[in-house]
């Protein structure tokens, strides 16, 4: 065999038994490579050794000093990959420099406001009742906020103290029976605009933004989140609805928090009642509900004494503090990070 033959033979062998040992995977994979290399008897590297005899004599001090580089080189490729199995991949550089007791800087990794996460499980619970998301538009007309809800043009409901009504052109106050625009200030305007496009069976939610202009205090904000409900078939009355206020109740506050429905008033459902949670000593009122009033109904072109139906609008920001343990309201709407973080 020539040098160059032999040298060639043990590079390839250097070679491949680094790829072995790199690529073994645990310490019996490792070590049978080491005994295909390494190994006294019948290892490769053994083998091409044997070859040593058949070199020309004047190479003979060339090729022994190659064979002995090449036999470190496997040996310490072995130890190297025996390192990298017990204590991991081989450190770099940028590695050395880090130090993983320091807390390291901040990341500001962005996350769902609590009002979304809450609308999101809202939507879930709701979703799994067979209730199915609707939408409506935030600037309304009186039509839709007021008239065709069985509220009529004397309500104090309308007083403009009460109301965020949007200036007309002239920029003067809209006048009554004008069908003004407002801020919408409930979600069950969205009631109004689904019945008026579809018939029964309806069963929608929906869940939106809404403004009074209320003094802000631990439960009260000038703009809020509504999660409107409203079923409409045959033969729909007020034990359905208190089923589903039950059912909603458990899924979201859990049997743990007492809830009760006690009576109420609504121009737009007969009879109507609100809904509280008990919370921290004392009961926070959660939504109003009721039954369709037929007024509502014929409004938008049903036929009452066929179809009948109940309707709820819950406060989700009043949902989200229970279910955070959200002493106020307001630190939902200051944009603090560090109230937004622990979320
Ligand atoms: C209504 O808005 C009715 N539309 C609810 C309804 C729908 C009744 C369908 C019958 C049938 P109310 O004004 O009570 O009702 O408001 C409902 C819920 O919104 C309240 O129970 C409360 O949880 C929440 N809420 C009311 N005002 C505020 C406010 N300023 N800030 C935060 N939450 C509020």
């Amino acid at each position: 065999m020539s040098l160059q033959q032999f040298i060639e033979q043990l590079d390839e062998l250097a070679q491949s038994a680094r790829q072995s040992f790199m690529g073994a995977g645990d310490s019996e994979e490792l070590e049978s490579a080491r005994v295909e290399y390494l190994g006294a008897k019948n290892g490769r590297l053994k083998t091409v050794q044997k070859q040593l005899g058949s070199i020309e004599r004047d190479d003979k001090p060339l090729a022994g000093k190659k064979l002995n580089e090449v036999k470190q080189e496997i040996q310490s490729s072995f130890d190297e990959a025996s390192e990298r199995l017990v204590s991991g991949p081989a450190r770099t550089e940028r590695d050395l420099r880090i130090d993983a007791t320091l807390p390291g800087p901040s990341q500001n990794i962005g996350r769902l406001h609590p009002i979304t996460q809450t609308i999101d499980e809202l939507r879930d619970i709701m979703g799994r009742l067979g209730f199915s998301p609707a939408e409506g538009p935030e600037i309304e007309d009186d039509w839709h906020n007021f008239k065709a809800l069985n509220i009529p043009d004397i309500h104090p409901a309308r007083d403009p103290l009460d109301n965020f009504y949007l200036a007309t052109a002239k920029n003067t106050a809209p006048a009554l029976g004008d069908n003004p625009l407002l801020m919408r200030t409930q979600t069950s305007t969205v009631q109004i605009r689904v019945m008026e496009k579809r018939q029964p069976p309806i069963r929608i939610i929906s869940l939106g933004r809404v403004y009074r202009p209320d003094t802000a205090d631990a439960t009260h904000f000038p703009m809020f989140h509504q999660m409107e409900g409203l079923m409409v078939d045959r033969g729909v009355n007020l034990s359905d609805l208190k089923t589903v206020i039950k059912l909603f109740a458990t899924s979201y506050l859990g049997d743990e928090v007492p809830v009760r429905v006690r009576p109420s008033f609504f121009p737009f459902t007969e009879p109507s009642v609100e809904a509280d949670y008990y919370w921290n000593g004392k009961w926070v009122e959660f939504g109003g509900a009721g039954v369709v009033d037929p007024n509502v109904l014929a409004a938008v072109g049903y036929d009452p004494d066929e179809v009948s139906g109940f309707a709820f609008g819950l406060g989700v920001e009043r949902l989200c503090m229970i279910r955070y343990q959200i002493t106020d309201i307001r630190y939902l709407y200051t944009n603090d990070v560090r109230f937004l973080r622990q979320f």
